[in-house]
């Protein structure tokens, strides 16, 4: 197998495992990934963690000789599976991380851009690098960059075809913090920490205003927002939430 899912306390943990080809998305590793984040959703798992195994690359993109010689409608195809993977991460329940150690390019880039989060390691680098090979981003590239980013950014990066360092990465927004203190998983383990004490809806709720709200007017937006905070009114959580501050102790969050 290529993916492989394991599952520790409160997290699902997503390795990609090919480092000799630099965990180069082929479209049976995106069909494994398309199996493992279904199995993902279905769990009790609080966050979500993606690693690249190996010390070389996170992903070094689409699987480049796999790409060669296929119809324009296998191609078509190849983009939808790439597309419905990746949006398969960024509408799970629970919020995810990618650890990008080394190299993020490409397709990888793009499955990190599905992710809530990414963590850098020091010495990682990343970038979309479609145009070199007289391609563009058919994995969400050029629709979540510029989101995450700015249009003006994104389109340095798009058309360039260069490589992003790290300390700039986390500079614009690319990352969300540095780290290279122990194995990816820990790193990505230890980013969560401070999310998960919350409970899994207000977070979700949270995630789902901002990212829907992203692609609307500002009027749709607060319409949004008006909803999902009513919502998450709803839950028990909050009733617990605004009990425990009335009674002076912690929150016990239930998830419900
Ligand atoms: N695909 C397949 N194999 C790859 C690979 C890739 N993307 N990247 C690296 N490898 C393989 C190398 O061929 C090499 O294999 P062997 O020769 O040892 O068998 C092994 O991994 C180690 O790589 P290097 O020897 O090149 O290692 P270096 O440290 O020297 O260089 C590197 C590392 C990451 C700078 C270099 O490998 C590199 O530039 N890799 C390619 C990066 C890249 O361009 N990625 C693809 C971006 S394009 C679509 C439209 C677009 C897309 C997808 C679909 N549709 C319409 C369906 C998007 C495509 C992309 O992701």
């Amino acid at each position: 197998m290529s993916v492989e899912l394991t599952f520790s306390e409160h997290f699902a943990v997503i390795t990609l495992n090919r480092p000799k080809a630099l965990n180069a998305l082929s479209f049976g590793i995106l069909t494994e990934l398309d199996r493992a984040l279904d199995t993902v959703a279905a769990s009790s798992a609080r966050a979500l963690v993606i690693v690249g195994a190996g010390d070389k690359a996170f992903c070094a993109g689409a699987d480049i000789p796999e790409l060669m010689n296929r119809t324009l409608m296998q191609e078509h195809q190849g983009a939808g599976l790439g597309q419905a993977v990746f949006n398969k991460i960024a509408a799970l329940t629970m919020p995810s991380v990618a650890v990008i150690q080394g190299y993020a390019f490409g397709g990888g880039l793009e499955m990190a851009l599905a992710c809530t989060f990414r963590v850098a390691t020091e010495r990682a680098k990343m970038g979309l690098p479609e145009v070199k090979l007289g391609l563009i981003p058919g994995y969400g590239g050029t629709q979540r960059l510029p989101r995450l980013i700015g249009e003006g950014r994104a389109l340095d990066i798009i058309l360039s075809g260069r490589t992003v360092d790290a300390v700039e990465a986390e500079r614009i927004g690319l990352v969300n913090r540095i780290d290279s203190e122990g194995s990816p998983v820990e790193i990505g383990q230890r980013f969560m920490e401070p999310y998960l004490k919350h409970s899994l809806c207000a977070l979700y709720f949270a995630r789902e205003a901002v990212l829907r709200g992203n692609q609307v007017s500002l009027d749709e937006g607060l319409r949004i927002e008006r909803d999902l905070s009513t919502l998450a009114y709803r839950t028990n959580d909050a009733v617990e939430g605004m009990t425990a501050f009335t009674e002076k102790r912690p929150a016990r969050f239930k998830d419900h």
